[in-house]
């Protein structure tokens, strides 16, 4: 499948781009800044926020005979920032990708939601055995978290109307390795992260679908069903690093909400 792939240059982007060139995918990579150096060929630099800028990239790709497939769009401010900016990064840029899919007959995009779209959730009722689900409405933590519970409104929205194939993936801590306790929860390994969106591109007609992006964590409290449900089999397990993690005086307090640190009082702020 040629895959539009957005914040290429990003830390998932990174992973993400060579492990769906090695499943067998064709990436057309796409960032806000410009192609590594010794670069790729062709490469987008494009801000997704920009919806004739994105038109053009689609447009493009269909007059060089390689047209967009499928689109993963991964782009976006990783942190908490103002509401405007909030959601400009991950609403905006959404829609202006869904407007061009829909233009150019695309039916599939693979997004990087975030566990802070229901970050606010406390966390105690949730458990192994009794995980947080998807069917819920949203809850963030943060600006943030409101820019992607409304870039998931947004798919679920075009999924709707015009048939597409949305599969939010409600990311949790894409880390190397995990490096607190909340991580022995909320890890995904980079080959997580591949089989994650691998899956999610291969689905056979997901419609509107969530899936916690974790990996298969010992200890985790987000529900990986919804995921093996489009056969995302996570491989690793935060558990094989639990005696190496510092206790840290913040654990307790980040333990509160399921968002950890997000939904801890230093991240208000006024809108
Ligand atoms: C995210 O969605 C953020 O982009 C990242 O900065 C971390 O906060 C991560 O979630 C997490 O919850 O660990």
């Amino acid at each position: 499948m040629r895959v539009l792939l957005t914040g290429a240059a990003g830390s998932i982007g990174r992973v993400v781009s060579p492990g769906l060139r090695a499943a067998g995918h064709e990436v057309v990579p796409l960032d806000l800044v410009g192609a590594p150096e010794g670069g790729e060929d062709p490469w987008h630099t494009v801000d997704c926020a920009d919806p004739d800028a994105v038109a053009e990239v689609f447009a493009a790709q269909a007059r060089a005979g390689a047209p967009v497939e499928a689109v993963v769009h991964l782009a976006g401010h990783p942190d908490e920032a103002g509401l405007l900016a909030s959601v400009v990064s991950h609403a905006v840029t959404t829609a202006a990708l869904l407007d061009a899919m829909v233009a150019h007959r695309v039916d599939r995009i693979v997004y990087a939601s975030s566990n802070h779209a229901v970050g606010g959730t406390p966390h105690g009722a949730y458990s192994p055995s009794q995980p947080l689900g998807v069917d819920g409405p949203g809850h963030p933590d943060t600006f943030y978290g409101v820019g992607k519970v409304t870039a998931e409104a947004l798919l679920r929205l075009h999924a709707d109307r015009y048939g597409t194939h949305a599969v939010a993936c409600r990311i949790g801590s894409f880390l190397e390795e995990p490096s607190t306790r909340r991580h022995l929860a909320t890890w995904l390994s980079h080959g997580d992260a591949v089989r994650m969106v691998a899956a999610a591109l291969a689905a056979p007609a997901p419609g509107y679908a969530v899936l916690y992006g974790i990996s298969a964590n010992t200890r985790a409290w987000w529900d990986l069903a919804p995921g093996r449900a489009l056969d995302f089999e996570p491989q690793d397990d935060a558990e094989a690093y639990a005696e190496h993690l510092p206790v840290r005086p913040e654990d307790e307090v980040e333990d509160a909400r399921v968002g950890g640190p997000f939904a801890t009082e230093a991240f208000w702020r006024p809108a």
